[in-house]
Formats: structure tokens, C-alpha cells, sequence
């Protein structure tokens, strides 16, 4: 039975890129339940499959091959590399939220890079000020603008020959970033759809979109909220690149670098080392997990 990658989901139907010719797009029904470990699971984007295809458009779904890796936000398997997008203004940056998706991809095992968006509406000082911040946490951070095009190629060659997924709130510029760096592949944006007089246009929905030098880069919905699901309190402190380089060197093993005698992390902090609003977002992550453990306790 051939095999393919899903490309795109909607309303029931798993869109496969058939393996041995990419081009070729079967649109297909999921035949039964898959199960992994005894749970069930549901066919991703990203996922690759054995389908069957009686003709040559329709098929089915038969197996779910074994993930790499898997997002709930965005639903999407198989990533090899998060691209966090930001945009400097319009909505204003928020470290926040950032922290939280770094969280959320270290705890997956995705890399992942940060793309700021609008460069072009930020003082260079700030800019620069927020690319070193993440740089000495561990993270390449791109600033671009679709209006200068800066940083533009720098993102395009970070994307080839992998299946890259684009995540960030909405209105950011994912879409626009997109399309500045294929030319051609015509994403719908914020922009175009207010010369429609249409309300502003968003992305609705995760697709694949193949890259001309191999690899996929994914468009998503944007959104703002994630849950700390499936994670307990130390892989909340593990998913802290900052933390983790340190921890080694706290006296206890497991350590969350709270209120524990000597802790690295807390010295670094101390000592300046490690940006505070970092150590401040950890802590309110962690009340965070805390109270969403209370509330999920399985008793
Ligand atoms: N000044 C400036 N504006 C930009 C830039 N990139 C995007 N924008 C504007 O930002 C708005 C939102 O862009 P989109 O690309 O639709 O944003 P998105 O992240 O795809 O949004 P969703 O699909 O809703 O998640 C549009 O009006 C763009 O023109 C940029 O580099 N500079
Ligand atoms: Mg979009
Ligand atoms: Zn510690």
C-alpha cells in the first residue's frame, strides 16, 4: 500500500501527499480507529501514513505511522523546527506569551527559532536589546520586515528540508512572512481582505505547503492560550533552556529553583545572569501548572 504525508485536514477529509509523487494529492477518510499504547488517536497534519487508493483520488487512511514529535497547538506531528513569530508592534511583543511557547516546543523536543515580525515599526536599540535577551537564553532570533525584507532570506534558509511549522498569535504576520518568502504561494492576509471590505482575514486552518528546495512550512491559525498539559513541575524547570544549562550545578537533583538551598539558577539570577522577567514567567508558569494539576488530580 502506498505511504504519504497528510497535508492539510478539513471537515473529516486528511489530504495525502502521496510519498512517491509529492504531487499527487489523495483526499481521504479515516478507515477505523488507530490506537497507540491502548488510547486513541486521531490522523495530524504532518502525520505520515499507508493509505489506500481504489482510484485516484479517493482513499483511506489504513496506519498512522510512529511520531516524532507532536503540538497540540497547532495540531500538527512530525515538526522538525518551531518557528515562534512575534511581531514587534501591532500586536506588541510579548515576552509572555513567548516564554510560554518556548515551554511548550522544548517540551515537545522541537527546535525552535524566534522570527520577529514588523521590525520595521521598532527603534533598532529595542530590537537589539530583545535579539540579545534570547540569544544568551539559548535561541536564534531573526527581526524581519516584509517592508525592508530584512531577515527575510536569513528565515527562508532556516526552512528548507524540514517540515517547519510557522505559530504565533494573530495578526503577527505569519502569513505575510510566508508570502514574502515564496513568492507565489499567495496566503491570504490581514491586509489583502481589508481592500475587500471584508473584515480583516485570518488564517483557519493548518496546511502544508511544499518548499521547492524539499521540506514543508505550515501556516496556522494564530492563538494566544495554551494549557500546561501533560507536564509535571520538573518539566516545567527542564523546558527553561537558561535553567537547565545551570542545573547541574544545584545541590539537589530535581531541583525547581524555587525556594531550594543552593540552586544555581537562583545565584545566576542573583548575580544577573539570567533575565528576570524569565525567572518571573517561570513562577507564574508554575503556579499556573500547579493549579491546573488540583484541578486534572486523578483521584
Ligand atoms: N509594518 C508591517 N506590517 C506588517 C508586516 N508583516 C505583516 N504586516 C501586517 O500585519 C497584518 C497581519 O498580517 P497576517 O500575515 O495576516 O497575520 P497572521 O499572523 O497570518 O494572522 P492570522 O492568520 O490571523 O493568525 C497585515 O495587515 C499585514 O500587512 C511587516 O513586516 N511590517
Ligand atoms: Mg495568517
Ligand atoms: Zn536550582
Amino acid at each position: 500500500m502506498p505511504e504519504g504525508r497528510i497535508v492539510k485536514a478539513l471537515s473529516g477529509f486528511y489530504y495525502v501527499a502521496d510519498q512517491a509523487n509529492p504531487e499527487r494529492i489523495v483526499q481521504c477518510r479515516a478507515r477505523g480507529l488507530f490506537k497507540k499504547k491502548g488510547a486513541k488517536i486521531t490522523p495530524l497534519v504532518g502525520d505520515w501514513v499507508v493509505f489506500e487508493a481504489p482510484n485516484d483520488r479517493d482513499g483511506y487512511v489504513m496506519e498512522i505511522e510512529e511520531r516524532t514529535s507532536e503540538l497540540v497547538r497547532p495540531s500538527i506531528a512530525n515538526v522538525d523546527l518551531a518557528v515562534l513569530v512575534f511581531s514587534a508592534k501591532e500586536p506588541d511583543m510579548s515576552p509572555l506569551l513567548l516564554d510560554k511557547f518556548l515551554v511548550h516546543t522544548e517540551h515537545a523536543g522541537i527546535d525552535a527559532i524566534i522570527v520577529i515580525t514588523k521590525a520595521d515599526l521598532l527603534e533598532e536599540q529595542d530590537c537589539s536589546r530583545f535579539v540579545a535577551e534570547y540569544e544568551k537564553v539559548g535561541y536564534r532570533v531573526i527581526p524581519t520586515s516584509i517592508l525592508d525584507r530584512r531577515g527575510v532570506e536569513q528565515v527562508r534558509e532556516e526552512l528548507i528540508g524540514k517540515l517547519a511549522v510557522f505559530a504565533g498569535q494573530s495578526g503577527v504576520g505569519k502569513s505575510s512572512l510566508l508570502n514574502a518568502i515564496f513568492p507565489g504561494i499567495s496566503l491570504q492576509t490581514g491586509e489583502i481582505s481589508q481592500k475587500l471590505g471584508r473584515g480583516r482575514h485570518t488564517t483557519r486552518h493548518v496546511e502544508l505547503l511544499p518548499l521547492k528546495e524539499g521540506g514543508y512550512v505550515a501556516d496556522t491559525p494564530g492563538f494566544s492560550s495554551l494549557d500546561f498539559i501533560n507536564m509535571t513541575e520538573l518539566d516545567l524547570a527542564q523546558a527553561f533552556r537558561d535553567f537547565e544549562q545551570r542545573s547541574d550545578e544545584c545541590k539537589f537533583r530535581g531541583c525547581l529553583h524555587i525556594t531550594e538551598p543552593s540552586c544555581a539558577v537562583q545565584a545566576a539570577l542573583q548575580a544577573g545572569e539570567i533575565v528576570e522577567h524569565r525567572y518571573k514567567h517561570y513562577l507564574q508558569f508554575m503556579e499556573e501548572l500547579r493549579e491546573y494539576l488540583r484541578r486534572n488530580k486523578q483521584w
